[in-house]
């Protein structure tokens, strides 16, 4: 790109810091929100996608699992959770079932359970490590990517436990790593008005900082496109750096697009694509020292995914199967998708897909028979 058109756009300083390898500051985050030229913030958060990691789009082979959708927490955003056992639309799947979604798929080779549930204030602590030592037993090989540093605050004030007991105890049953769900926004003044009731955000990162020190891998989401500001955007992506510099822990960062249907902010609109390219092109550039930025197909939409994959995102998370949180709140991607898609939209993109497990192993490079051309009759 040319330096004329970074210096109008505003960024030719950040792009030098950026080329020198200098950290960006708060003041420059901001002032990349700010920038009237997409294609250039863009341009320049590819050149950092592909400083890491040339051609290569990440995506799992996975299932999503979301146990029971009871809930003490009052968000203000979710459309997914019921307050209590019994009211309308609420579950909670016996063991045995959520065992099933594992053994129906027997035939699948899948690496990964993504396993997110509601704040269920009745169900024993047994329930949660029987559901891993299960998983484990069905597929021993099987990655355990469970419950965010929420569900662990509040299985810790339930079970009248610390923190790293239930991280302990957990992954003595089967855990190997905590999804980022829950990090919302880190900001107290946006916490307090859209999740006041659940775990805040120095208790969310001190627990993905101890599971960092107990040896597992995380992530860390952010919820963008609803009440926050973009100074509170880049104070969220600020912490989560400042954590990473200390453990190194964090995998991947997760924008999270706000889906307003069915739930109490309904009254605001979804957040756009031009903005959702914004959102992940700025976290690829403040975010140097986490390795990955995944855009979430099931909330971004399948083609701004796919246009994502020029605007610093290198992963898409992965097949997923029965999604339920994006979809009660008004998504209509698809609920799963099948590797060979991925691989396809992946390729129609521009890049080379590359299937990955939980802990970015390669499990299947650029080259696969699933990437033949489909004939058509
Ligand atoms: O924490 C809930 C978000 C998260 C809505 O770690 C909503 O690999 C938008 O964390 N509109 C759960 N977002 C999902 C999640 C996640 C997703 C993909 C990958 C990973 C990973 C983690 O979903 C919640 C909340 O931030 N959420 N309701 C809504 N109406």
């Amino acid at each position: 790109m040319q330096i004329e058109r970074l210096d109008a756009a505003g960024l030719g300083v950040i792009a030098d810091k950026l080329e020198a390898g200098e950290r960006l500051t708060f003041d420059d985050g901001v002032r990349l929100f700010d920038c009237p030229d997409l294609l250039a913030l863009g341009w320049l958060a590819n050149r950092e996608r592909e400083k890491r990691h040339e051609r290569r789009t990440y995506y799992n082979f996975n299932i999503r699992l979301e146990a029971t959708n009871v809930c003490v927490a009052s968000c203000l955003f979710c459309s997914f959770a019921r307050l209590r056992p019994g009211d309308s639309g609420s579950y909670t799947m016996s063991l045995e079932e959520t065992w099933d979604k594992l053994r129906e798929r027997a035939h699948q080779p899948l690496t990964e359970i993504h396993v997110v549930n509601g704040l269920h204030p009745d169900l024993p602590f047994d329930y949660y490590l029987e559901m891993l030592r299960g998983f484990k037993r069905i597929r021993p090989s099987i990655h355990l990517k469970c419950f965010t540093a929420v569900e662990i605050a509040f299985f810790a004030d339930l079970y009248k436990m610390s923190d790293e007991q239930v991280l302990r105890e957990l992954q003595s049953a089967g855990l190997d790593s905590l999804p980022g769900g829950g990090a919302e926004i880190f900001a107290e003044r946006v916490r307090r008005k859209i999740c006041h009731d659940k775990c805040g955000a120095d208790r969310y990162l001190e627990i993905h900082k101890l599971a960092h020190s107990l040896g597992m891998r995380t992530n860390v989401t952010m919820l963008y496109g609803h009440i926050e500001t973009k100074e509170e955007r880049v104070d969220h992506m600020l912490r989560a750096r400042a954590l990473q510099d200390d453990t190194g822990g964090f995998q991947a960062f997760i924008p999270l697009a706000f889906h307003p249907d069915n739930n109490q902010m309904r009254k605001l609109p979804a957040p756009s694509a031009t903005e959702t390219l914004r959102v992940h092109a700025v976290s690829r550039l403040m975010l140097d020292n986490i390795p990955h930025v995944k855009a979430f197909w099931i909330a971004t939409g399948v083609e701004v995914a796919q246009v994502s994959l020029w605007f610093g995102v290198d992963d898409l998370d992965g097949t997923v199967q029965e999604e339920k949180i994006y979809h009660m709140a008004g998504a209509r991607t698809p609920e799963a998708m099948t590797t060979s898609a991925i691989r396809r939209l992946i390729r129609a993109a521009g890049r080379d897909p590359v299937e990955r497990d939980t802990l970015y192993n390669v499990v299947t490079g650029p080259e696969s028979p699933d990437d033949a051309p489909v004939l058509v009759q």
